[in-house]
């Protein structure tokens, strides 16, 4: 279904496409000579090309995102929809309106090309998980996390629209069903059983791998997981906010969301999850780095600074009229109840996000994509007692994600597992 004009671009055809394409775009970079563009390709991720396009002369530089009729870290035999551009353009428009500090800007979409040509942002602003991984502490971004997602959350769920509003928000966004389907297989289904793109740290891992498919607790835990990805339709969510979603600067509030390409109306609690799986699995992945014990105690620490922010910033949208304009919880009829309301809800997302962050944490232990955090360490030894501590945390959230009952003892799980 790949439409008859899409061509896959290079760093040779891209100034043209640019030039015969997005006016707009060449008018940012400031020219309209092909020979005053240079592009080179940098995308990292496991799906799609990504380019940096620059006026060589000016210095001007911009992203240009072009998603691929299959999936790149596998090749032609995995074809995977470009509709995911149309979703991840909408996905940034939407969460930009939200958070407009957190979010790069958009200058241009083709449909028919799945591209979108958006800000660049230029060093030091690098990839979370890199910064992670190279010991750096930034601080603001866990409260910016948080803020990111009380207000995208808050502004795209019933606590904002009205029901049929919220319906027509899911229904549009369910369009993005290929998403979802390839999450439901490599996070939800494949790590649980045998599977050929299942892959682990052998012979280390082996007997633990064997010991998840023989965990029928752990399998209905996680069938349960998945039922609830599927039908909870809380409000619009990322749906791959990992560490590799997220750039950030070690400066005050220079934290940026990129790659939604996954988003769909799903479960509050499996972006911030995910987002405290990756912080989680940087923690562990902590002795095959050189950062030293205090990083990695100062990173279980942002895991608290990004909930409690989460928390107060959704309590204060919650409390403001002008801005608590939905059908849930509705002020007039609950007042009474309002702190009880809060309590219950903020309990269900704690559940959410452990239960969640487990099964974010065990994919990328024995699934097909794992993380550079744990993949960078080349000794196997420490790599896998690394990983073996990873799928025993991410067991208890899996299991007894509902006995946490607060984010403290989540992170004094972690903390403690050895
Ligand atoms: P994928 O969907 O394939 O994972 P991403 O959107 O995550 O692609 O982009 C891959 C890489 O491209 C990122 O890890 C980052 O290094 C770079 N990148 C993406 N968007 C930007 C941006 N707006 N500014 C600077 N670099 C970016
Ligand atoms: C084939 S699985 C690829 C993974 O990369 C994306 O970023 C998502 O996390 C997806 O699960
Ligand atoms: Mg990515
Ligand atoms: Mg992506
Ligand atoms: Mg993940």
């Amino acid at each position: 279904k790949v439409p008859h004009d899409y061509s896959e671009q290079s760093t040779k055809t891209l100034p043209s496409f640019l030039i015969k394409n997005a006016p707009k775009v060449m008018d940012i970079l400031g020219t309209t000579c092909v020979d005053d563009l240079e592009c080179v390709e940098v995308g990292d991720g496991n799906l799609n090309l990504v380019f940096i396009v620059a006026n060589h002369k000016s210095g001007i530089k911009m992203i240009v995102k072009q998603s691929l009729p299959y999936v790149r870290c596998v090749g032609h035999s995995w074809p995977l929809t470009l509709e995911r551009s149309f979703f991840e353009y909408k996905a940034l428009v939407a969460e930009k309106e939200a958070c407009p500090n957190f979010v790069p800007s958009v200058y241009y979409f083709s449909k028919s090309n799945g591209i979108i040509a958006m800000e660049y942002l230029a060093p030091p602003c690098i990839i979370l998980r890199k910064g992670l991984i190279q010991g750096i502490r930034y601080p603001t971004m866990a409260a910016d996390m948080g803020t990111f997602c009380a207000q995208t959350f808050f502004k795209t769920s019933g606590f904002r629209l009205s029901p049929t509003q919220l319906r027509q928000q899911v229904q549009f966004w369910s369009r993005n069903v290929e998403m979802c389907a390839l999450t439901e297989q490599v996070v939800f289904t494949e790590p649980y059983m045998q599977a050929d793109n299942n892959h682990w740290t052998t012979p280390q891992l082996d007997e633990d791998k064997k010991a998840i498919e023989n965990d029928n607790v752990l399998k209905v835990a996680a069938a349960m997981w998945k039922a609830k990805f599927l039908s909870k339709t809380q409000s619009l969510i990322h749906a791959d906010l990992h560490t590799g979603s997220v750039m950030c600067a070690p400066e005050p509030g220079k934290t940026y969301v990129i790659d939604p390409e996954f988003a769909f109306y799903g479960p509050m609690g499996f972006d911030t999850g995910a987002f405290v799986a990756n912080l989680v699995l940087a923690y562990v992945s902590q002795p095959g780095h050189a950062n030293g014990d205090d990083y990695a105690t100062w990173i279980l620490e942002q895991i608290a600074v990004f909930w409690n922010t989460l928390v107060a910033q959704f309590v204060a949208l919650w409390k403001d009229p002008l801005e608590h304009t939905g059908f849930l919880y509705g002020a007039e009829t609950l007042e009474s109840a309002s702190y009880e309301c809060q309590v219950a809800f903020f309990s269900d997302l704690l559940t959410d996000t452990l239960g969640f962050a487990g099964m974010k944490m065990l994919r990328r232990v024995v699934g097909i994509a794992h993380v550079e955090d744990l993949e960078s360490i080349e000794d196997a030894e420490v790599r896998s007692q690394c990983e073996r501590r990873a799928i025993e945390i991410a067991k208890k959230f899996i299991k007894s994600a509902e006995s946490f009952r607060s984010i403290e003892e989540a992170i004094e799980c972690a903390r403690s597992q050895q």
